[in-house]
């Protein structure tokens, strides 16, 4: 372990408490300047550490910092392997997909406090500001058709919606097929992106990344997503990117090892938004009016159209929207 590790076990087993210099350095086993170099590493990583002369170092209350141990701490399968933390990445589904052409083994996961170049579906951009998010991909290597490959991208939406209801007490739903809302504003968004084995037609792999908005950033969202966007929590909470990051891959992987038995449909079939209601089903080349029936096994809309015809609608380059006149 390093000084650095040592001091912030030190620190949080105190939190709350001022810790003298000489204390820590006795504690810990080094100078009280390692202490220093330590603390001053600890606060560029953004931990908030009070320090005050004759009394000395005391780990606010409301440290919010994602580290690896700090996930690993919560996960409780063997199925996550290396957990890599970053403070700012382009993406965390490119990076992660560089590792899995690489080699990366199923299981490795890639988490940011930040990224420059956030993906959404089809090109779209996915807005992701500085410690107030938990952005992460998890590499996973299933022998499954492409066309179950959307059963990932549910299956972590039911995860990701169960794990934030549970922590925040808070009800959340899912627009289909992607997105967890919370008081009507999307809080996550989910991209699963797979390559594809062409000799057998199986997945080679598939980066399953979520982005979650833990805080509203310092500022508010920007005005194109403002309407749109909203964040699980008002205020900081100590260790809970960490607690929501494990707890998602723990609840993920339960469904991932039964995805053939489908055990995530209920979970996801009940949250899903609008269900009874008319939608507009948005594809490229039109936009058809339809009351949503509900969702199918496979995780398409079961929908009746205005001449009254049934019909099974897949995701691909579909997107609904409620029909609100
Ligand atoms: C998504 O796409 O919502 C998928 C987002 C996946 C993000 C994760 S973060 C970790 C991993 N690494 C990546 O690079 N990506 C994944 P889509 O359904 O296409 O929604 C995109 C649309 O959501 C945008 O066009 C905006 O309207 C809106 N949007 C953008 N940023 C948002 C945010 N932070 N919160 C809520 N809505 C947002």
């Amino acid at each position: 372990m390093t000084v650095k590790e040592k001091l912030i076990g030190l620190l949080e087993k105190k939190k709350g408490e001022f810790v003298s210099g000489e204390e820590i350095a006795s504690g810990i086993g080094c100078t009280r300047s390692a202490v220093w170099k330590a603390i001053k590493i600890l606060e560029s990583e953004g931990y908030s550490i009070e320090a005050v002369t004759n009394k000395g170092y005391r780990l606010m209350d409301n440290n919010d910092v994602i580290t690896a141990d700090g996930v690993k701490k919560y996960i409780n399968n063997n199925f996550i392997n290396d957990i890599i933390v970053y403070k700012t990445i382009d993406s965390t589904n490119i990076k992660l997909k560089e590792a899995a052409a690489a080699g990366a083994r199923e299981g490795t996961v890639i988490i940011s406090g930040e990224q420059t170049a956030g993906r959404g579906r089809l090109g779209r951009n996915f807005y992701s500001p500085s410690d107030t998010g938990l952005y992460m991909s998890l590499l996973l290597r299933p022998s499954i058709s492409a066309s179950e490959a959307i059963k990932i991208t549910t299956a972590a939406a039911s995860a990701t919606a169960e794990v934030i209801e549970e922590i925040s007490g808070k009800k959340t739903e899912i627009k289909w097929v992607n997105d967890v809302y919370m008081d009507g504003k999307k809080i996550c968004g989910i991209l699963t992106e797979a390559a594809l084995d062409m000799e057998y037609g199986v997945l080679e792999y598939a980066v399953l990344g979520i982005g979650i908005n833990t805080y509203e950033p310092e500022g508010g969202f920007p005005d194109t997503i403002k309407n749109i966007a909203g964040a699980v929590f008002d205020m900081k909470k100590s260790d809970m990117r960490n607690r929501i990051a494990a707890g998602v891959l723990n609840r993920f992987i339960n469904y991932y090892n039964e995805l053939e038995q489908n055990t995530y449909y209920k979970s996801y079939s009940d949250r899903i938004m609008w269900i009874g209601k008319e939608i507009k089903i948005i594809s490229p080349s039109e936009i058809k009016k339809a009351v949503l029936i509900g969702i199918d096994k496979n995780c398409r809309l079961i929908v009746r159209y205005e001449n009254g015809e049934e019909d099974i609608v897949s995701s691909g380059e579909i997107s609904i929207r409620e029909d609100k006149q």
